[in-house]
């Protein structure tokens, strides 16, 4: 990346708070960022003190990068902070997870009711071996049992790794066997689009392929019954759960962990290479997500969180297990497919349950503007009051659709910019003080300060709304030590150094652009390795998607810089047309000079093909490395991460096919 990202796109609406939500807001007095940023220690602090700790710390933060620690000498349980508070308290009786199967099955289930369950599951894993220390692997369907299964693993001093119920037996086992787990839950299946995803067979695959001799016990969930077929179960090694966990005594004690006790790992895949094994500890992890989901989510007594992602993704570790529960607020959870048995099921959900809080992803927004409006106007959304966007910048024109037509131009929007590195919230609006603009996740979260640096470590720093005059684009960088960053990989410092704090030393290197704008407002540009150099101009990929999928043909747009022999490299675009186009020459014609019109000359495609899917990882991040192999007619890199690899293959020969 060369000096400065140029910055192309230009968004001027802005939507402040509404007085009303103003006035009940967790979050309303601006002077929360000044305070956290001449003080951020402190800050952290005050939030630390909300959870509750068996022996106080003795110093806040010891930073010496890449060494960090939080609360040090300070003991917790996490299980405890999420459940037993509560169930103890005046919460016992208020539901804690409402549970929908994608069959229609629901469950709730009341934090007495989950103080009793985890309790049971942390008192089987007890006794299939699993001591403090030991890891566990985590293979489940998106089922209460899965949350669950992490807080027993909490509660008794274990790490918990979650790996993704879509993944395959090979990366099931790559990730147990580099964790060393001593213990696989999984289920005899789970329900998605209408089929049994087979998870006990696939385990079962993992160990006959890679052995994964760290592994003990098995424990099987029975989430399908007789439409999953037969399970085979190994003898010595695999447990049922109705076996083991129903016949365990209600009573548990919490481990009492230190504050920089392992309390999981989980594993990013990257867009190459083995996966990390990214480590979260227990009080400064804890203090995170508890501030964040206080303050980003609005969280109130009354509301019902419904945040989309799967516990497989450090989105439900921290917005759905951990930070909701720790406040004691009541979670949605559902197992299955959007598109299931209709494409208004989240509408329906959300209709049924009241959700008040919904928090999903900008593809998945894309997708819903796809099928079209007619599916959310079909429910009432009334319950709503707050939005939220993670996984990828969300495109303007995606933001005022969720906005207008999920929203009722009434709910603010929380563009949450974030990673499983740094365990909770980094750059998000406060939605009772921000105004938001569409496509920035605008500022910084107090206590948070980040840096935009160019090539040579230049450039300025920001805390929250302070204005600057500089409009400037560069390397998202953290600078001060934040409690819940992620303390490592798993068993790979070096690789952990390497990544994160060589490039600026002493400053945690995000690996994203940013932009920063006038008003002192970020705009996320997207991962560095995918912004191109056209003709001497750094163009983010993010800004021309931006364009595309302004045009009214155009669901979803990926871009990419191809090789060129006198601008160094031209604008190709990937696009699926929404329902009711067909591609044709004027159609590509008018797209090119959309884009061009919208953003300038300098952008305008010199490629636009038409596919009906684009290729993204099983989180829904557009992988962009297999388009660029594509379009330089290079044989496919590793397609193993890709939700469905027969996308890229079918693309590869469409593409070779219509360049001749
Ligand atoms: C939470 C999560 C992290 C990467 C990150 C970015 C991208 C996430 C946003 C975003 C722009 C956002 N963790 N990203 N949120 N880009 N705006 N609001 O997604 O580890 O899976 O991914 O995702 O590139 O570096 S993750």
């Amino acid at each position: 990346m060369s000096e400065t990202i140029e910055s192309l796109l230009h968004e001027a609406r802005s939507y402040p708070p509404s007085p009303e939500f103003v006035a009940q807001a967790n979050a309303n007095d601006p002077s929360i960022y000044d305070k956290a940023f001449h003080d951020p220690q402190g800050f952290w602090e005050s939030w630390a003190k909300t959870l509750h700790w068996f022996q106080p710390w003795n110093r806040v933060c010891h930073f010496e990068p890449p060494v960090v620690e939080w609360f040090v000498g300070g003991k917790l349980n996490a299980c405890y902070n999420c459940v037993d508070r509560h169930a103890e308290g005046d919460r016992a009786n208020k539901r804690a997870i409402v549970f929908e199967g994608e069959p229609g099955d629901v469950r709730e289930i009341t934090y007495a009711e989950l103080k009793v369950e985890v309790s049971k599951v942390a008192n089987a894993l007890k006794e299939l071996g699993v001591q403090k220390g030991d890891r566990v692997c985590i293979y489940l369907p998106m089922v209460p049992e899965l949350p669950i299964t992490m807080l027993a693993c909490a509660r008794i001093g274990a790490a918990h790794t979650v790996v993704f119920g879509g993944f395959s037996a090979d990366s099931l086992a790559e990730r147990a066997n580099d964790a060393e787990a001593k213990v696989i839950v999984t289920a005899d299946g789970g329900w998605r689009r209408g089929s049994v995803v087979p998870l006990k067979k696939i385990t079962d695959e993992a160990f006959e392929k890679h052995g994964c001799e760290t592994v003990e016990k098995v424990l099987v969930l029975n989430r399908v019954g007789e439409a999953g077929g037969d399970v085979n179960m190994v003898e010595g090694r695999d447990v049922h759960w109705s076996e083991i966990v129903t016949r365990q005594s209600e009573d548990c004690p919490c481990e009492v962990m230190d504050s920089e006790d392992l309390l999981f790992i989980l594993y990013t895949s990257g867009s190459t290479g083995k996966p990390k094994g990214i480590t979260h500890t227990t009080g400064g992890y804890l203090t995170g997500v508890t501030a964040t989901s206080k303050l980003v989510f609005d969280l109130k007594e009354d509301d019902l969180h419904f945040c989309t992602a799967d516990c497989g993704w450090i989105t439900g570790h921290s917005y759905i297990t951990y930070g909701p529960l720790s406040n004691g607020a009541t979670v949605l959870i559902y197992e299955g497919a959007p598109d299931t048995p209709d494409k208004d099921r989240f509408w329906r959900i959300i209709e049924k349950h009241k959700a008040t809080i919904l928090y999903t992803a900008p593809t998945a927004i894309r997708t819903f503007m796809k099928w079209g409006a007619e599916y959310p106007a079909r429910c009432d959304l009334s319950s709503l009051r707050l939005l939220g966007s993670v996984g990828e910048p969300i495109n303007p024109e995606a933001w005022i659709w969720y906005h207008t037509n999920i929203g009722a131009g009434k709910c603010p929007i929380v563009d949450t910019w974030w990673q499983t590195e740094t365990g909770a919230i980094m750059i998000t609006p406060l939605p009772g003080i921000t105004a938001t603009k569409p496509g920035s996740a605008t500022h910084p979260f107090p206590g948070v300060h980040i840096k935009v640096l160019d090539d040579h470590g230049n450039g300025v720093e920001i805390s929250g709304p302070h204005a600057t005059n500089m409009t400037r684009g560069g390397y998202l960088v953290i600078e001060q030590p934040w409690p819940s960053m992620t303390r490592g990989i798993y068993n790979d410092p070096d690789r952990y150094k390497k990544t994160y704090w060589s490039r600026f030393p002493k400053n945690y290197f995000a690996g994203d652009g940013v932009k920063l704008d006038n008003d002192g407002y970020l705009w996320l540009l997207g991962r560095v390795d995918d912004i191109m150099l056209v003709a001497g101009h750094n163009i983010s990929t993010m800004e021309v998607e931006s364009a595309l999928v302004d045009h009214p043909a155009i669901a979803e747009a990926a871009v990419i810089g191809k090789t060129h022999d006198i601008k160094g490299q031209a604008i190709a675009a990937f696009v699926s047309l929404r329902a009711g186009f067909t591609g044709s020459d004027a159609l590509i014609a008018e797209i090119k000079g959309h884009v061009g019109k919208k953003i300038g000359p300098i952008a305008r495609p010199d490629d636009v093909f038409i596919s009906a899917d684009l290729p993204k990882t099983r989180s829904g991040k557009i992988m962009r490395r297999l388009l660029r192999d594509i379009a330089e007619g290079r044989a496919l890199g590793d397609t193993s991460t890709l939700a469905d690899p027969t996308v890229v293959a079918s693309l590869k020969d469409r593409y070779e096919t219509s360049e001749g």
